[in-house]
């Protein structure tokens, strides 16, 4: 357990909040995320706890339209890129992160970081943001991506965290070159990141 203010009441209560911030389909995913994140949690060794309590709330943030996360960054003196500016959606990372910390009550730096990154992922991730960034793109209700079936049994069956980061970042970045979406700097440098690290082990 860590030492920080979390029991499973207040875990409850998140879950509560939850369903009534977010979209029923949204909310199911958070649920998934929330498990996943704990069962990758048992397996690689990270507190399951913190890893639900990141899971449950990562797409806190995801309800606001863009433009509305754009002028909530700007009001609260949170620093956003041109990348961002031209791509709000991002922004519900970055913002779900501060409302986990202000509305949420969330202080564990870790847990509002794998909030923050896990849109994008980031080099040098810690255990607990590979953990929530892999949880969202595994999770039960998700279908749409390829090769879904070997990155579920490789998170679950690797004995190497990062292959499995490798796996997903690659494949995202390949779909988002495949639809002409644009690349943000901190997606693509995190791929290479742990491209290289792959390579050199
Ligand atoms: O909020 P979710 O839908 O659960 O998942 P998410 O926060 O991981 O967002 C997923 C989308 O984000 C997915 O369609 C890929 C996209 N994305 C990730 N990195 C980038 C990106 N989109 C753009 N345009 N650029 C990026 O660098
Ligand atoms: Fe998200
Ligand atoms: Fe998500």
């Amino acid at each position: 357990m860590s030492s920080y203010n979390y029991d499973d009441k207040f875990m409850y209560s998140l879950y509560d909040k939850m369903e009534k911030q977010l979209k029923h389909h949204r909310y199911i995913h958070s649920v998934g995320v929330a498990g996943i994140a704990a069962a990758l949690a048992m397996k690689y060794d990270e507190d399951v706890f913190k890893a639900q309590i990141a899971g449950i709330l990562h797409d806190c943030a995801k309800s606001y339209k863009d433009d509305e996360l754009i002028e909530q960054c700007i009001k609260n003196d949170i620093e956003i890129t041109g990348f961002e500016k031209a791509n709000g959606f991002l922004l519900h990372a970055k913002y779900g992160a501060y409302l986990a910390e202000k509305k949420y009550g969330i202080e564990d730096p870790d847990i509002l970081n794998a909030i923050r990154w896990h849109t994008t992922g980031r080099q040098n991730m810690s255990l607990l943001e590979k953990i929530v960034f892999i949880s969202d793109y595994i999770e039960p209700t998700r279908s749409k991506a390829s090769d879904l079936d070997r990155i579920r049994s490789r998170a679950f069956n690797s004995d190497n965290i990062d292959e499995v980061l490798v796996m997903i970042m690659g494949d995202t970045i390949r779909y988002l070159s495949s639809s002409e979406n644009s690349i943000d700097i901190t997606t693509m440098s995190a791929y290479e990141y742990y491209k290289r690290k792959q390579i050199n082990e």
